[in-house]
């Protein structure tokens, strides 16, 4: 039987810039949903990239005196370097400046102009470059200088140009029923009411052509015009599965997809413009999007010019990699808003990880190296309290999928980390360093069911954290093919008696100042 597949994609980021902590946080949150996928079964696709057209990149490139191919060969490769670096596990990584891309794009807009969705008029409106997005003069705020900027802050400018717009009007009603068919398609709920007003609000036909510069896919049949860049770069998911081919296997096995994670500013394109683009191209919706919040940076609001940047690369460099990709997810209910402190990463680490955590796997381990000659120990009659601690080890899949099936990493992590300190308490109750003389099989009983909780947790948490999990598991002798979830529960429990290797720390502490 053919596996249930998963297809999730990050957005494709500017080339513009060097990527920073919100660029990992999202790909971050795809890479724990593409592993824990895999691991759950699933024929998986994971997909990343970079966004490289538009007025943005064009300029940044001029402001760098660099013309824009080298300037986004040289900038895409930033965000390769931070996937390898983040143990990102993403199956393809696309450029939208790839030959097959500028296929996609213009097939797509065939389809769109066959079926009477384009015109040519002319764009008279205001536009942010820094947003590449279009504004109604009743969406512009005032800023602190009383200059009109769009709602994000960004400077916006008038244009006034030919181009060729998409008849988006026509699609308010349609995804209205759309979303109440399938309303788990935007999430968090909030997102999605704040989606539904603005289609209420009444669409306008999108600007989908600019004329001004050149750097873009040329419209089909018109060279005078260029994509509009959002056009340009929503299509890369159905690029990547294949799209135009008739014969794409991929994009018959992969679309819809199952999840574009975005983060709250881009959601209008993903959850309004996208889906239009494609019914009225008479291709599928994506199942879901998910809008995450934003991270600040101690309090303040990261941005280029306050010089706050938080670099990934840097923080890995400080407090180690899986130690960062957990802090990421468990410490901000994902969805929200959250901020980046130094003192919480710490109190993060040391809490959850070295003392919890590590400490279990430490005394348990030691403890078996010391009074079980290495191995792991035959088991006596279970007890109560050993087979409810097992039975929450036992219980842990079925929980943990259904939080990530609703992205819901932070409470994933709360799960598992019940387990993790009912294990704790276990340990000092039965207090199994007092049994070595007095009881032997109690002591032995003791630590197979804690060993054995210990590769219920190593394997849960591999989707979070791939290197340290992998190490407590390769601790506890557990093999390379026995690690996916299909042996979590009691029938693939640790044999007894097989030979663990001596102990070492695997979550490092830090001082918390
Ligand atoms: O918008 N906190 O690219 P982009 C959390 N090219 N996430 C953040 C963040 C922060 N402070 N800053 C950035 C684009 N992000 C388009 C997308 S998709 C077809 C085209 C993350 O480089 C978050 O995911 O500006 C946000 O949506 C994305 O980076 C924006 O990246």
């Amino acid at each position: 039987m053919a596996r249930p597949t998963y297809y999730v994609t990050t957005p494709i980021y500017y080339v513009n810039d060097a990527p920073h902590i919100g660029h990992a946080y999202t790909t971050l949150a795809c890479d724990v949903l593409a592993r824990f996928k895999r691991l759950d079964g699933f024929d998986v696709k994971f997909l990343t990239g970079t966004d490289e057209h538009g007025q943005k990149v064009a300029e940044s490139a001029r402001a760098a005196g660099s013309d824009p191919k080298t300037f986004t060969d040289r900038v895409s490769q930033n965000f390769r370097d931070l996937a390898e670096v983040m143990n990102f596990t993403n199956d393809d990584f696309i450029r939208t400046t790839e030959t097959r891309h500028a296929i996609a794009c213009q097939d797509l807009w065939r389809r769109l102009d066959e079926r009477g969705q384009i015109y040519l008029g002319t764009y008279a409106g205001w536009y942010s470059v820094r947003d590449e997005a279009y504004y109604a003069e009743s969406e512009l705020i005032e800023g602190p200088d009383g200059k009109r900027r769009a709602p994000s802050g960004a400077d916006v400018q008038w244009v006034e140009e030919p181009s060729y717009f998409f008849r988006l009007s026509e699609w308010g009603d349609r995804l209205l029923e759309m979303y109440a068919e399938r309303p788990e398609s935007v999430l968090p709920a909030g997102r999605r009411n704040e989606v539904l007003s603005f289609i209420r609000g009444g669409l306008n036909d999108l600007s989908i052509s600019r004329t001004s510069f050149d750097w873009g896919v040329p419209v089909p049949g018109d060279d005078a015009h260029i994509m509009y860049v959002w056009l340009d770069a929503l299509t890369n998911y159905i690029t990547a599965v294949g799209f135009p081919k008739a014969d794409a296997n991929e994009y018959a096995t992969y679309w819809p997809a199952d999840l574009h994670m975005v983060g709250k500013d881009i959601l209008r394109f993903h959850a309004v413009y996208w889906p239009a683009f494609l019914m009225a191209a008479g291709l599928e919706p994506a199942q879901r999007v998910f809008a995450h919040g934003w991270w600040t940076n101690e309090g303040e609001k990261i941005s280029k010019s306050l010089g706050n940047i938080i670099d990934p690369l840097a923080i890995v460099d400080r407090y180690g990699l899986d130690p960062v990709r957990y802090f990421l997810l468990r410490e901000v209910p994902f969805g929200n808003d959250g901020d980046f402190s130094h003192r919480a990463t710490v109190n993060r680490i040391n809490g959850d990880l070295a003392n919890d955590f590590g400490n279990l796997v430490q005394r348990v381990l030691s403890m078996i190296n010391r009074n079980c000659a290495a191995r792991v120990p035959e088991p006596g009659t279970l007890g109560e309290a050993d087979l409810a601690l097992l039975s929450s080890a036992h219980g842990l899949l079925e929980a943990v999928r259904d939080s990530i099936d609703v992205q819901a990493f932070h409470e994933a992590l709360e799960i598992i980390w019940r387990v993790i300190r009912a294990a704790n308490g276990y340990v000092d109750r039965q207090a199994p360093w007092t049994l070595r003389t007095s009881e032997p099989e109690r002591m032995a009983t003791v630590l197979y069911v804690l060993a054995e909780v210990i590769r219920h947790l190593a394997i849960i948490t591999q989707p979070f954290m791939p290197g340290s999990a992998g190490r407590i598991l390769d601790q506890i002798a557990v093999g390379a093919d026995e690690r996916d979830f299909s042996r979590l529960g009691p029938s693939g429990a640790i044999s007894a008696g097989a030979a663990l290797p001596k102990p070492e720390g695997v979550f490092p502490r830090f001082a918390d100042d």
